[in-house]
């Protein structure tokens, strides 16, 4: 009796184990801010189908990704392991791009991919969306997708297989005459669909659900990779709902991706069987693009290893896994858990009951009852990170740190050499501004070998080759210089503390343009026309200072004129037009040297001005810089 009994148990846990595998949903959205989910703070936008998954399920506030870049950040969610194990450390390019930077061509398909160790448990495995993890530009020979444990693929121009291409329409554009993204990505393979990008997200949900449709008719547990590639840039919202510039044209991809979004959750949540077995988790691959998307309260982008570039605002939703919410207007959140995408593959294969593949050591570990709202443990290893090799400059910081780990509260960077010290605590100041590197000497020199033991045990990319050396700060005091001309940061004059004057011939056929501009919206000074009067602006800690001629100045726009602008040493500034003095202002202190660079005619990437326009409407003839 008590052996038949036994045997009944056994049999019935056995069946049970089986039928209770869930099925997994991740949805890995392509450069969105942490802020920019309404339910993590964005009141630009709403994204309501994800904030109803928040509220019913958990929203993790310390959650990150592995690389603050496409390709690695794929990796890491992909395998369990750090990106740098597998040399995929950037984003995937062409054959020689990769190859210069020290990377591999594609992911290895011997990679322990979570979706082969779940196929080989008898789950069904579908990717539909973006890959990037070998497979673009000319690397044609990669793998197809169903080579790393999938069943069924469909991805866009970056990945083998089948393809949903994406065609673009301006508004006032003919429908008939779409344009096309990466039109030659159809040499990468057969099976190649066209699409409006501005409904992609919803032709890759229309093909992931007739998959988990099947799945469940065959009694199979699912695992679905739904990869939307559709907030990165360019921004192509549906011409009815256009907007005005990168921003609001972000914003208005966000919120019909979460439309599209609907279907997918609704579609889970109405069929009572799904509803119960199935858990969805939702993040990003890392952070926003700068003047795209927004980091909430983080420093840094996209590329950087500041918080903004890898913490992702994950959410966790299944109704039959986690606990209900006793709170249900709130939502559970988890401010406190530190893990990361690599711990998410441990974690599902423990919540499918699957064993990890012979050999295979995670960098990942597992927290299931953490990922189901049931603990708010954290990792028990730090977090370490290394940036792309070819991101030591990016969106106007000129050196960014190479290394970084998170351990406890403390956040630290530092480069390859373990110089430049930046500590942070991250419960006092999660924005990274006050450093306490200085304070602490004992920590940093065990945090700084703690990452370069780390950075030194990793397969090595090209990273410390491709750093610029700075070059010898030209010093000179005279520059002639011509319109189209743009220096990089490190290439243009040295202002720092002196008198500048700026000398032009122009002939302005327009009322709006900038004349010349040096640095960003932090530091630098830019002379310009706007709305038809003569504009010198100077920067200083982000503050705009200028001085604007008097009057809409007839001379301006009366043939070819000299225009002169001087900024003292102490901040005082004055303007004149064909020999008149026009304005003058008061900077109140010295120059200090941007990181941005200089061009004449335009301002690019941060502007230093107000403008209406960058671009300059005439001729900028014999124009010079003196130094003083
Ligand atoms: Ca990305
Ligand atoms: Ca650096």
């Amino acid at each position: 009796m008590k052996n038949l009994f036994g045997f009944v148990v056994v049999g019935l846990f056995f069946t049970f184990s089986l039928e209770a595998r869930p099925n997994l949903i991740l949805v890995f959205i392509d450069d969105m801010g942490w802020g920019d989910f309404s339910c993590f703070g964005n009141e630009a936008a709403q994204t309501p189908n994800v904030d109803r998954m928040a509220k019913e399920g958990v929203r993790f506030e310390q959650f990150y990704v592995n690389s603050p870049i496409c390709s690695p950040s794929r990796t890491a969610i992909s395998t369990g392991q750090y990106p740098q194990r597998w040399k995929i450390t950037s984003y995937l390019s062409n054959r020689d791009h990769n190859q210069q930077r020290g990377m591999a061509q594609w992911l290895d398909p011997k990679a322990p991919m979570l979706a082969r160790s779940l196929q080989k448990a008898g789950y069904a495995t579908g990717h539909f969306g973006k890959w990037h993890m070998g497979g673009q530009r000319n690397v044609d020979d990669a793998p197809p997708i169903t080579d790393y444990g999938f069943d069924a693929s469909l991805t866009n121009f970056e990945g083998m297989g089948p393809k949903l291409l994406p065609l673009t329409l301006k508004p006032g554009q003919d429908p008939n005459k779409p344009g096309r993204i990466w039109g030659d990505a159809e040499r990468l393979g057969k099976g190649v669909r066209w699409m409006q990008r501005s409904k992609i997200t919803e032709g890759f949900v229309d093909e992931a659900i007739p998959f988990m449709t099947d799945a469940a008719k065959a009694d199979k547990p699912f695992y679905v990779n739904l990869w939307p590639d559709d907030v990165h840039s360019p921004f192509w919202p549906p011409v009815d709902k256009w907007g005005n510039g990168k921003r609001e044209l972000y914003l208005q991809v966000l919120k019909e991706m979460d439309r599209q979004f609907g279907k997918l959750f609704d579609f889970i949540r109405e069929d009572e069987a799904l509803r119960e077995n199935t858990l969805v988790l939702i993040c990003s691959d890392n952070g926003p693009e700068q003047g795209a998307g927004v980091s909430g309260p983080f420093r840094g982008y996209k590329t950087h290893l500041y918080e903004g570039g890898v913490r992702s605002s994950l959410i966790a939703w299944g109704p039959g896994l986690i606990p209900s919410n006793n709170n249900e207007s709130m939502g559970k959140v988890n401010e406190k858990s530190v893990f990361s995408a690599v711990d998410l593959v441990p974690t599902l294969l423990e919540l499918a009951d699957v064993p990890h593949p012979e050999g295979v050591k995670y960098d990942g570990e597992s927290l299931p009852d953490v990922l189901l709202g049931k603990s708010d443990a954290s990792r028990k290893q730090p977090l370490l990170f290394r940036r792309p090799p070819d991101r030591d400059a990016y969106y106007g910081d000129n050196d960014l740190p190479d290394l970084a780990i998170r351990e406890g509260k403390w956040k630290f960077l530092c480069e390859y050499d373990g110089s430049d010290a930046e500590l942070f605590d991250m419960e006092a100041d999660r924005g990274e501004t006050k450093n306490l590197a200085a304070k602490h000497p004992e920590l940093v020199a065990r945090l700084t070998k703690v990452c370069i033991d780390w950075h030194k045990s990793l397969p090595p990319d090209n990273g410390p080759n491709m750093i610029r050396k700075p070059k010898k700060r030209p010093t000179k005091a005279l520059y002639d210089l011509k319109q189209g001309e743009n220096l990089s940061g490190v290439e243009a004059p040295f202002c720092e503390g002196r008198k500048v004057t700026i000398r032009a011939t122009v002939e302005v056929n327009g009322k709006d343009g900038v004349i010349l501009a040096h640095g960003g919206d932090k530091a630098g000074y830019a002379l310009y026309i706007r709305d038809g009067k003569l504009v010198l602006g100077v920067r200083r800690d982000w503050k705009l200072t200028e001085a604007v001629s008097s009057s809409s100045s007839s001379s301006l726009l009366d043939g070819s004129v000299v225009v002169v602008a001087t900024i003292g040493q102490t901040g005082k500034m004055s303007m004149s037009v064909a020999g008149k003095q026009v304005a003058t202002a008061d900077a109140k202190g010295k120059l200090t040297q941007p990181g941005d660079g200089l061009q004449v005619g335009n301002d690019l990437i941060k502007p230093v001005g107000k403008y209406t326009l960058t671009q300059f409407p005439g001729k900028i003839t014999k124009l010079s810089l003196q130094f003083d």
